[in-house]
C-alpha cells in the first residue's frame, strides 16, 4: 500500500487550509445553486451541492493521537494506516519512550488527513495544560486518546482539556489482545467491564461521554476498528462539510422564499394561468401538480433526485408533508377551511351575486398562495435531505 512517508511537525504550513481554493469556488455553486432553484431544475441543485462536496472534501483536517506515553499512540497510527511497523514509512513504536516531537502521516484510506502522532504525556510532573499548550492542541480538528492497561487520570484531564476547547474526541482503549489473553472473564465480561471503567471515570468529572473503541493494534481490521473507521469517516466529512453546507442550506431557504414572493406577486396581479401553465386556476389539483413542477418537487423530479443519490424516490417523498391534494388539505387547517364544501357552496353563491362576486377572484387568490408555500416547505424539505445525505455519504 503507498503511504507517504512522515514528516516531523516543522512548520505551520501543515495547518494552512484550503478555505481560499472554497472561498472561491462557494460563491460560484451558490450561482449554480440559485440558478438551478429559480429554475425548478432539482437535479442541477444536486449537481451543484456535489461540486461543493468535491472542493470541501479536499480541506486537510487534521486529527491528532494523544494519550500516556507507552499507551500504543504510534503502534495505533500504523494500525489506522494499516500498515505494519517495520515498514519504513511507519511510525516508530518501542518499549522505550519513543515519540519525542509530533510527527505527520497520512493514509490512502483517509484522503487529506493529516495524522499526527504525539509524544505522549510522560512520567514527568508536566501539568496538562502545559502540554495541551506545548502540542499546540487549538490546531488540530479531532482527537483520538489512546488508553491502555488503565484509564488514567490523565485520560481524563485530557477528554476534560479538549471538551472545553469544544472538539470532537474518541478514546481508543487499545492493547485489547493482552487483556483478552490474560483475562479470566468472558470476552463479552471484559468489553462491558472496560466501556464502564471508561464511562464512569468520565461521568466523575462531568465529561460527556465521546465515542469508545476497543482495539488491538496488532489486529487492524477486527474489534472495533471497522466501526472506527467507519465514524471517523462520517467526522471528518461534517468537519469538513457541516459549516459550508449549512450557510447553503441558508441560502437555499433564502432563495425559495424570494421565489415564493414573486410568485405571490404573479397571483396578485392575476397571472397564474400564464405563470403556471394551468388550465383551471379553480382546478386545485392541476395547480397543485403546477406548483410542484414549478419547484422541482414533481414526481419525475424527485425520481431523477433519488436516482442521482443513489436512493429510492420513496425516501424523498416520505420527507414531503403536502405531496397530494389530499395530504395538503389533511395537513393544513387553513387549506382544509378554504376548500371544504360548505365554504365553496357559499362562494358558489357569492359569484352569483353582482355586488359580491368581486370577493371570489381574491379568495381563489388566497387558496393559490396558501398552495404555493406549503409547496415551497416541501422544497425546502427536499432541499435540506439532500444536503443532508450529501454529509452522511459524501462519496455519492
Ligand atoms: N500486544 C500489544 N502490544 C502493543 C499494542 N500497541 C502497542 N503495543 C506495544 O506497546 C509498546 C509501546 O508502543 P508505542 O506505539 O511505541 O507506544 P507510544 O505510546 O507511541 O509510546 P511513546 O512513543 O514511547 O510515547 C510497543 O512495544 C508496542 O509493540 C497492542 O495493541 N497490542
Ligand atoms: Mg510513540
Amino acid at each position: 500500500m503507498e503511504e507517504t512517508p512522515y514528516a516531523p511537525l516543522n512548520s505551520s504550513s501543515a495547518f494552512a487550509t484550503s478555505y481560499q481554493t472554497l472561498g472561491s469556488i462557494l460563491p460560484k455553486v451558490n450561482r449554480t445553486v440559485e440558478k438551478a432553484l429559480n429554475e425548478g431544475k432539482l437535479l442541477d441543485v444536486v449537481c451543484g451541492i456535489k461540486e461543493t462536496m468535491a472542493t470541501l472534501s479536499q480541506i486537510p483536517v487534521n486529527v491528532t493521537v494523544t494519550g500516556d506515553s507507552g499507551n500504543g499512540l504510534s503502534s495505533f497510527i500504523n494500525a489506522l494506516r494499516i500498515i505494519g511497523h517495520e515498514e519504513d514509512d511507519s511510525a516508530p513504536t518501542g518499549v522505550v519512550r519513543t515519540t519525542q516531537t509530533p510527527a505527520r502521516y497520512s493514509s490512502s484510506h483517509f484522503p487529506n488527513v493529516a495524522l499526527w502522532d504525539m509524544p505522549g504525556l510522560g512520567a514527568t510532573a508536566q501539568t496538562i495544560e502545559n502540554y495541551s499548550e506545548e502540542m499546540k492542541f487549538s490546531r488540530y480538528d479531532l482527537f483520538i486518546i489512546i488508553a491502555s492497561e488503565q484509564f488514567s487520570s490523565n485520560h481524563v484531564n485530557l477528554a476534560q482539556v479538549i471538551q472545553k476547547m469544544g472538539k470532537r474526541f474518541y478514546i481508543v482503549w487499545t492493547k485489547l489482545d493482552r487483556d483478552l489473553s490474560q483475562c479470566v472473564l468472558s470476552e463479552i465480561q471484559l468489553l462491558q467491564s472496560i466501556q464502564e471503567n471508561i464511562q464512569q471515570s468520565l461521568q466523575k468529572k462531568r465529561v460527556n461521554i465521546p465515542p469508545i473503541f476497543l482495539v488491538s493494534s496488532l489486529d487492524p481490521l477486527l474489534h472495533d476498528f471497522p466501526k472506527l473507521r467507519d465514524t471517523l469517516h462520517k467526522d471528518l466529512s461534517n468537519i469538513r462539510c457541516s459549516g459550508p453546507l449549512n450557510a447553503l442550506s441558508g441560502t437555499c431557504e433564502k432563495i425559495i422564499d424570494d421565489k415564493v414572493d414573486c410568485l405571490k406577486e404573479r397571483i396578485d396581479n392575476g397571472c397564474s394561468e400564464n405563470s403556471f401553465g394551468v388550465r383551471d386556476n379553480d382546478d386545485m389539483g392541476e395547480c397543485l401538480k403546477a406548483f410542484q413542477l414549478k419547484f422541482g418537487v414533481d414526481d419525475r423530479s424527485l425520481q431523477q433526485v433519488a436516482q442521482s443519490m443513489g436512493t429510492v424516490v420513496e425516501e424523498y417523498k416520505a420527507n414531503m408533508k403536502f405531496q397530494t391534494l389530499h395530504t395538503l388539505q389533511r395537513g393544513d387547517w387553513q387549506l382544509r377551511l378554504m376548500t371544504c364544501a360548505v365554504v365553496n357552496s357559499f362562494f358558489r353563491v357569492l359569484k352569483c351575486l353582482p355586488c359580491l362576486c368581486r370577493c371570489v377572484p381574491r379568495f381563489r387568490r388566497l387558496k393559490l398562495k396558501r398552495m404555493l408555500l406549503l409547496v415551497s416547505q416541501d422544497t425546502k424539505a427536499i432541499v435540506k435531505k439532500i444536503l443532508r445525505d450529501s454529509i452522511s455519504s459524501p462519496q455519492i
